[in-house]
């Protein structure tokens, strides 16, 4: 199952401005001409229902948009690059990978046709006819493209179920989903039968929810252990879980206290959705037998257990119709909830922030690390010194200048900025 895939989306590159001049037969000194670059393509992702998994990922991991094309004389415009348009399953969570090694959370795309823009396209730069001053009637400037932004991404795959059926290894989730919905697992009498969360749907009555059995929880899942980390995400998304319980176990609410003890180590959140703790297996003789027991346990524990036999079906159309009282609860409560979670986050914008932090030296060079900067000088033609006299400015205001004066950059000092080098003025 292909539920998480890394890639690198990057946008197209801004086209270049160019520097021309009008040449008409009967007009001596045309002006500035130069058309603007065409901006790059951006990086969408896009939710869409036709799609299933993130299988057409697996094999490819970099995306890249169409470039810009560059601006022509006559004040003709570049082409705007072409932008990439990736589709994923509904349900799927995007995050960026951060420099330090977690991820921020971008999106959560949960309607078809959502979409959000992964990587923006550099913008095109600007043709010489945007630099004609009072002094400069015929400039020989033109802006370089900016470069198109590239990230890596995290794409994950919460898979939707309303209710997760949850519960150690071999104590019947199999049964029951098998029971009550038209899913065939495998059942087997040992432990991890069950690899991946499969899904049913039940019908009570005129309704019907989406079931998924969640594989083996064991202690020690929220590290990792066992197959519980990787699923542990997909319960997030339940509206409700059925906690099943092995009747047979030594200790029966004992092993519910475990459980739920994981899923508020790995998630605070889990440990707070609605839940129906269900007693399996009471068809067995030794079950029936220590039957007041076992509910003497889990009223201790606070909890009042339904009691059911997935194999017979004994209780499972009770728990059902349990089930279906509570997922209409939560749902009202969504309703009326103040709190209403914002499903779609967007990343903020880069805010440039330069301090003395900011600069470090490497050898005779002043290295100035930002990437805002580092886009604005990558738009730069530095070789222009009219463009450089610009962006000297452009630093000053953003604090680039005072940081490197902090820093004990004097003028004729070399600075470096993502793949640029100049003389500091
Ligand atoms: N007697 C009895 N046995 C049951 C009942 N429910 C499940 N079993 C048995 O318990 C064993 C495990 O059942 P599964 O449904 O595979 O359990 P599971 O929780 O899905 O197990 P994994 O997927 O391996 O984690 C099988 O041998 C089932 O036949 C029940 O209600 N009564
Ligand atoms: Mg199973």
């Amino acid at each position: 199952m292909f539920d998480r895939v890394e890639i690198i989306v990057k946008a197209g590159n801004g086209g270049g401005g160019v520097i021309s001049f009008r040449r008409e037969k009967f007009v001596p000194f045309g002006g500035p001409d130069g058309g603007d670059g065409g901006g790059g393509g951006d990086v969408v992702i896009m939710a869409d229902s036709g799609v299933t998994d993130l299988r057409a990922f697996k094999h490819k991991r970099f995306y890249r948009a169409g470039d810009g094309g560059d601006g022509k004389g006559k004040k003709k415009h570049g082409r705007k690059g072409e932008n990439l348009i990736l589709t994923i399953p509904v349900g799927t969570v995007v995050s960026y990978k951060t420099q330090i090694g977690g991820h921020a959370l971008i999106a959560d795309l949960e309607q078809p046709g959502q979409q959000v823009v992964m990587a923006k396209g550099g913008k095109g730069g600007l043709g010489n006819t945007h630099f004609t001053s009072s002094t400069n009637q015929a400039p020989q400037i033109a802006q370089v493209g900016e470069v198109g932004e590239e990230n890596s991404i995290i794409l994950e795959m919460r898979l939707i179920a309303d209710v997760g059926i949850i519960g150690y290894p071999n104590v019947g989730k199999s049964t029951l989903l098998a029971t009550v919905s038209a899913a065939k697992p495998k059942i087997a009498s040992y432990p991890f039968t069950t690899r991946e969360p499969i899904f049913g749907v039940a019908e009570v009555g005129q309704r019907s929810f989406v079931l998924a059995e969640i594989p083996g929880l064991i202690d020690g899942a929220h590290l990792g252990r066992g197959l519980g980390h990787d699923f542990l995400r997909h319960i997030i998304r339940t509206k409700t879980i059925i906690h099943l319980i092995d009747g047979s176990s030594a200790l029966p609410a004992e092993d519910m206290i475990r459980v739920n003890s994981e899923l508020s180590l790995f998630d605070s959140a889990l440990a707070k959705k609605p839940q129906l703790a269900v007693v399996n297996k009471i068809d067995l003789l030794e079950v029936q037998a220590q039957l007041d027991e076992i509910k003497e346990a889990f009223s201790s524990a606070g909890t009042t257990a339904l009691f059911i036999s997935a194999a017979t079906g004994e209780g499972v159309p009770e728990l059902m119709a349990e089930i279906m009282k509570l997922l209409e609860q939560v749902s009202i409560e969504k309703e009326d909830g103040e709190i209403v979670p914002r499903k779609v986050f967007y990343p903020q914008p880069k805010r440039i922030d330069v301090s003395v932090h900011s600069v470090h030296k490497e050898g005779n060079t002043f290295v100035v690390v930002a990437p805002g900067v580092e886009r604005i000088v990558a738009r730069t033609d530095i070789t222009s010194s009219e463009l450089q006299r610009l962006l000297n400015r452009h630093l000053q205001r953003l604090g680039v200048s005072t940081a490197l004066e902090k820093a004990g950059a004097n003028a004729g000092d070399r600075v470096r900025c993502g793949n640029f080098e100049w003389e500091w003025k």
